[in-house]
């Protein structure tokens, strides 16, 4: 049965921090209160100010203003790293997973406050102060754990850009973000291939100020190219600063990082989160989601580059003081077996993942699992996009054995952690259903149509949430407007997810995707707008409409209709240029999987691209095209119905 409900085991329930009963009891407490819950959760951190206000938000469009523990001061690489130094100094704080199977290394908590330190230190040499951004473009490799916490020691900002986007896009938040300083490798190294990033970087600088430094450290010791006036060598410049670096007191609400994320027009947002919310979020959520004990080792097989590093690698686990393990690598390299051996080698008891990464493992078969002892686990997790039930099913017995509950996590960039999840020993789960809220959040359903909130249990519309938790974001970096427009406007007083949901007769939330023109390719968030602009800026390109369709292992694949400039005809070669084009612009993760070259676009009479029509197109649903009479020329979908084969 696909959607039979698994209630937690006996097991699962004796071990676990909470129950159904204390679930029930603390999320009614959490809305009842939430002054006194939050108020209480904070003291999880190590305060040096302590907060006497707690919550202060407001959902008014008018007047969108989201503070927590608003007097309170802090550190958040105190509370990651210093304050566990007396008691657990000598315990793993990262397992580093090489991409070479053969290399992993342990980094207690005194080793990563050296190391955090000393990255301060050599910051603060290259004059980065309090406020300011810094990007860092860096692989999956202990530095990028250390330059973020060091960022967060001295209160400069960090804003990650993915190691696979390009240099184009790398150039855009450089600016958008107004850094002065970018933290790289000369390469990174993924599935045994190099990727340039120093050279990324040297071509994006070319579009930056002049005053803009690099820092770079090694990983693969490659042929790099150095400018003397600009460019900086880690290994050099820590060997001139002490091991002592003093963090810095912050305020809760100064900003902690920027992390920018598609959105559903062409200009990527750089989404904007605070230090103390923030911090307390993640931790808390990381302990009751995962059900993370003393002495367990977790896992969260993300990138930095995304949300789910940081907040379920870095700050969450290490609030904690947990071990958590970093992966450089891929999951099928040297073969489809590396999850599995790892989690073995290094006896991983949480294992958080990305639907398409099951997806693409169920399809290779049960016996690369069966290589590894996987005893140790207790937890499987999932998050990026939704996990259809054979995925689930398939997690569930191949590798949990049937006695790992799953939380199915829904959240975004936005939100800052976990929002919608089953929790370990309280949640009866079902396959595909992100479950239940967490503590302190309020979803909605709404009807899309009239904006109202849906009072009936049972119901289907678009997915928002009522109130504030604290580790929402604040803003958009520099267009708070933007901000508001984005999430708060449509639906007024509420904040908007741009996600769909269905609610059963249980409360159970089914998360459907999203409802705007976001495409969610292996759990990345792609504005359809950004590939757009990246195929009308190739010379050949007069007009690009881009939609997402069904692919099996993505989830969603990237399908293109491309009009061409008079003269210009359409081509195999051209295809294949356009697809490296695109994936020159933007990364590897943008790559069209599909190039429809089309004469015509279906448009409304004024102009307006019909989107829902070349949606049914890609997705082979002719039936279902719906009204096609407002558009100005009929015959064009005619044309691209007749022309899909030929892609
Ligand atoms: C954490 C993260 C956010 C979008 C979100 C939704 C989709 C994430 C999901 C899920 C169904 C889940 N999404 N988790 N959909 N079930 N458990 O992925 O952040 O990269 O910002 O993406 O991902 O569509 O709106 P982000």
């Amino acid at each position: 049965m696909l959607d039979a409900t698994h209630p937690p085991s006996a097991e699962i329930t004796s071990i676990a921090h909470i129950d159904e009963a204390k679930y029930e009891e603390m999320y009614a407490a959490s809305i009842a209160d939430p002054e006194a819950f939050w108020g209480e959760a904070g003291k999880r951190l190590d305060w040096i100010k302590p907060y006497t206000k707690v919550k202060n938000t407001s959902f008014d469009h008018h007047n969108v203003d989201i503070k927590w523990f608003e007097d309170g001061t802090l550190n958040v690489c105190a509370n990651c790293v210093d304050r566990h130094l007396e008691t657990r100094g000598t315990q793993t704080a990262i397992i580093w997973e090489s991409d070479d199977p053969n290399i992993a290394q342990h980094i207690t908590y005194n080793e990563l406050h050296d190391q955090v330190s000393k990255f301060a230190n050599v910051l603060h040499a290259l004059g980065v102060k309090k406020g300011e951004r810094v990007v860092l473009y860096l692989p999956m490799i202990p530095a990028a754990a250390y330059a973020m916490l060091a960022c967060a020691r001295i209160g400069a900002i960090h804003s990650i850009v993915f190691a696979g986007f390009s240099a184009d896009a790398l150039a855009d938040r450089i600016n958008g973000s107004g850094a002065k300083l970018v933290v790289t490798a000369d390469e990174a190294i993924r599935g045994g291939r190099a990727t340039p990033l120093k050279k990324n970087v040297d071509e994006a600088l070319s579009k930056c100020d002049a005053d803009v430094k690099c820092l770079m450290v090694h990983r693969t010791g490659g042929d790099v190219a150095m400018n003397p006036e600009r460019d900086y060598i880690y290994a050099e410049e820590v060997e001139r600063v002490s091991s002592h670096c003093a963090p810095v007191e912050m305020n809760a609400e100064d900003p902690l990082f920027i992390l920018y994320t598609s959105g559903s027009t062409g200009k990527p947002k750089g989404v904007v989160h605070t230090s103390g919310g923030y911090l307390t979020y993640a931790a808390m959520t990381h302990q009751y989601v995962f059900d993370y004990q003393e002495g367990d080792v977790y896992w969260c097989t993300a990138d930095v580059g995304w949300v789910t590093g940081h907040s379920y690698i870095v700050y969450g686990p290490l609030a904690n003081g947990a071990t958590t393990v970093m992966f450089e690598g891929v999951p099928n390299y040297p073969d489809a077996s590396r999850f599995w051996q790892v989690c073995e080698k290094h006896k991983v008891n949480q294992f958080y993942t990305a639907p398409t990464a099951i997806r693409m493992l169920m399809g290779l078969g049960a016996d690369f699992v069966e290589s590894a002892d996987l005893s140790s686990l207790r937890v499987l997790g999932s998050v990026g996009e939704p996990i259809n039930p054979e995925a689930w099913n398939w997690y569930n017995e191949v590798v949990g054995k049937g006695n790992c509950p799953i939380v199915d996590t829904f959240w975004q960039t936005e939100t800052g952690g976990i929002l919608i999840t089953p929790l370990p020993g309280a949640t009866a789960t079902k396959p595909g259903s992100a479950t239940r809220p967490f503590f302190g959040v309020q979803p909605v359903v709404l009807d899309p149509h009239s904006g109202d909130e849906i009072a009936q249990t049972e119901c289907e519309g678009v997915l928002a949430m009522g109130d504030s938790w604290p580790g929402q974001s604040r803003t958009i970096w520099g267009d708070h407007a933007r901000f508001v427009d984005t999430y708060f406007t449509q639906y007024k007083g509420y904040f908007f997810t741009g996600d769909g949901c269905r609610r059963d007769s249980d409360g159970y939330y089914w998360i459907t995707g999203r409802v705007d023109d976001v495409i969610n390719v292996s759990g990345h968030r792609m504005g359809t707008a950004e590939v757009e602009s990246a195929l009308v800026a190739h010379k050949a390109v007069s007009e690009a409409a881009v939609v997402g369709f069904p692919h099996d292992l993505k989830g969603q694949g990237i399908w293109c209709y491309v009009t061409l400039m008079t003269g210009e005809a359409p081509s195999e070669e051209l295809r294949a240029a356009l697809v490296k084009w695109v994936r020159h612009e933007i990364g590897p993760i943008a790559k069209p999987d599909v190039i429809q070259f089309a004469p015509g676009l279906p448009k409304t009479r004024s102009g307006k691209i019909m989107r829902r029509i070349l949606r049914k197109i890609a997705e082979d649903d002719y039936g279902a095209l719906g009204d096609t009479s407002t558009l100005a020329d009929p015959s064009v979908v005619d044309d691209l119905i007749a022309n899909r084969g030929n892609t």
